[in-house]
């Protein structure tokens, strides 16, 4: 995959030499380059922003320097090639999600545009559309001072999805959210620490106990801290003892659904 990132702080961006990611640009298995915006601008001072149109607080990031850098970093398509997708980060856009990271990871091409300030020119993503499909993103409902930390979380997100990054593929399984619950609790020696000791069952060697101990701990706090995640769970082919697990957890299942009882208040112990 190549990853091209346009910002007016490149320097942001070099966590991603390190660690995984940055093996992975080692290994060429990620191709990711990074460009200083205002090396596309044509001013003495390089300017990048100006006041907003109808006024308000703040300044716009002026549309022809995003023009000039997103045209120069479309312009090496091969001919056929699929269109990069334009990723531009902000709390406006679209939710990222593992899900979006997954599908993003199938890509040939993505650039991302870090706009700062109180974003960019609007004109910038409908003239961006000829050469890229646009994708503006948030990272959660809260807001960021520029898109380069968004950038490290996408990129971190998509790039250890990529064939051949993270050494074991079977870690990427059982992580939270790859199947739409959090992860399980773990453990490592020693098996008694500071008074504290590892659940018994962990260390029983019943592989199909593990499992169903780990499946009801996902289930246990998930409803603990994510309830919302249940609402999409698909529990209609759940064994028997899941059943129970969920029963135990105050829920209900109608149409393969969970449903939380009426009588088991939301937030109880
Ligand atoms: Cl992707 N960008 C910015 N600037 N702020 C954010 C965000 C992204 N996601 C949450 N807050």
């Amino acid at each position: 995959m190549r990853v091209d990132v346009v910002s007016i702080f490149p320097d942001y961006l070099a966590p991603l030499e390190l660690s995984l990611i940055g093996k992975a640009r080692q290994d060429g298995l990620l191709e990711l380059n990074v460009h200083d915006l205002r090396d596309f601008t044509s001013d003495r001072h390089r300017t990048v922003d100006d006041t907003p149109y109808g006024g308000g607080a703040g300044m716009v990031m002026k549309p022809e320097p995003w023009a000039q850098a997103l045209a120069a970093v479309a312009a090496d398509r091969p001919s056929g090639a699929a269109k990069p997708v334009l990723i531009v980060p902000s709390p406006a856009g679209e939710r990222f999600s593992q899900a979006a990271a997954q599908e993003l990871a199938g890509e040939e091409r993505l650039v991302f545009a870090c706009g700062r300030y109180e974003g960019i020119d609007e004109r910038v993503m409908e003239w961006a559309a000829e050469h890229f499909t646009v994708r503006p993103m948030s990272l959660g409902d809260y807001v960021l001072n520029g898109g380069e930390v968004a950038v490290l979380a996408m990129v971190e997100a998509i790039g250890r999805l990529l064939p051949g990054v993270v050494g074991n593929p079977e870690s990427l399984v059982e992580e939270s959210h790859s199947d739409g619950l959090l992860e399980y609790p773990v453990y490592t020696k020693p098996s008694s620490w500071r008074d504290r000791e590892v659940p018994a069952v962990l260390l029983s060697g019943n592989h199909g106990k593990i499992a169903q101990w780990r499946r009801h701990e996902q289930y246990r706090r998930t409803d603990e801290r994510r309830p919302d995640l249940l609402e999409h769970f698909d529990a209609a082919k759940l064994p028997r003892a899941d059943r129970t697990a969920f029963a135990d957890l105050g829920y209900d299942i109608v149409d393969g659904h969970l449903k939380r009882r009426a009588d088991s208040g939301g937030d109880s112990a």
